[in-house]
């Protein structure tokens, strides 16, 4: 009880979120209703019983049908300020925020509507509250690297509102060496790099992930444990993982939250850290993600401390500004 107030009160950095991944049922309905677009659902509870995943792939076909009622600049707004008022209510002070621009330019939409619409929500929340946030372009995986090499082009012109670059959608039989020649050019463009791994994927794409694209982070990576050399690694070199403890149950990585790996991760002296994944999907935002380890696992306050310090120290902020939250 008093630990499960203070993971909510404490400080900290969301690192892992696919802003579409927090269109929730409701704003789905109101922009298809604004939008004039029919749903193959009849109301928000017959959408909401939809989201019964078995595995990643069942998620991402739902996950991207959602993602189909974004039309406009304002939509993008939207969904995006509904997500960063639900970070200030958990504290989160610093948010990096995933977006797919090829879910929206396959259909159509312009990629400067995309980023503009997401953009100006960030620029508000930092003038509401001073929260912090940045954009990490994610390149779907299960698209060819031709594409991956357009979809940026088209972000150039919009450097100056994006940090980084993902990976993410299906993982098995993309692994990321897939993508090796474009993080290759991002590196050079000196974006920040991150990738999807280890989740439903093997070990070994973290390693390629590592070795082949030099990610700085790595999403997910829960599968790690099932190597030791692995794990040793990513404990000294203090690559940080982006848990998502949620989705890892609803995506059935683990059978339960009391099966969660987090506590192993940390007693390796991995950097992980707590993140949603995708909240409207996945049954709550990162408290809720907190709240559900610490009242399933024997986590104590250090460990709150180090989950809350960690997501902060593998922030893409300048030292300065990482200093002050540290
Ligand atoms: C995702 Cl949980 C997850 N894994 C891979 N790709 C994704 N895109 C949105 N959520
Ligand atoms: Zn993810």
């Amino acid at each position: 009880e008093a630990l499960s107030d203070l993971v909510r009160s404490m400080p900290k950095a969301e690192l892992h979120m696919h802003i579409e991944g927090s269109l929730e049922p409701e704003l789905i309905f109101a922009l298809a209703e604004r939008n004039g677009v029919t749903l193959p659902y009849a109301s928000v509870e017959d959408l909401r019983r939809a989201y019964a995943f078995t595995d990643l792939q069942s998620f991402l076909d739902i996950y991207y049908a959602g993602a189909s009622v974004l039309q406009t600049e304002r939509d993008f707004y939207d969904m995006t300020w509904a997500y960063l008022e639900r970070a200030h209510a958990d504290n989160v002070l610093h948010t990096e925020i995933f977006f797919d621009p090829q879910t929206h330019t396959e259909r159509g939409i312009g990629f400067p509507i995309v980023i503009g619409g997401i953009h100006r929500a960030l620029t508000d929340a930092q003038k509401e509250w001073g929260l912090s946030a940045s954009l990490i372009l994610c390149f779907l995986r299960h698209l060819s690297e031709a594409e991956a090499f357009a979809t940026l082009e088209e972000a150039m012109p919009h450097r100056d509102k994006f940090i980084g670059v993902g990976l993410d959608s299906s993982e098995r039989g993309n692994p990321p060496e897939k993508f090796e020649r474009v993080f290759a050019r991002c590196r050079e463009l000196g974006l920040h790099l991150v990738a999807h791994a280890g989740e439903e994927g093997p070990p070994e794409y973290i390693y390629t992930a590592l070795d082949k694209l030099h990610v700085e982070r790595i999403d997910h990576g829960v599968r790690c444990l099932e190597d030791p050399v692995l794990t040793a690694r990513l404990a000294r070199e203090q690559v940080a993982l982006t848990v998502c403890p949620l989705s890892n149950i609803k995506l059935r990585v683990f059978d339960r939250i009391h099966d969660h790996n987090i506590l192993e991760l940390l007693d390796a002296g991995i950097a992980a850290t707590v993140n949603s994944d995708d909240p409207a999907y996945f049954g709550g935002y990162v408290n809720d993600n907190y709240v559900a380890l610490f009242e399933s696992l024997p986590l104590t306050r250090d460990h709150a401390y180090r989950l809350a310090r960690n997501s902060f120290a593998a922030a893409f902020i300048d030292e300065e500004a990482k200093a002050a939250y540290l």
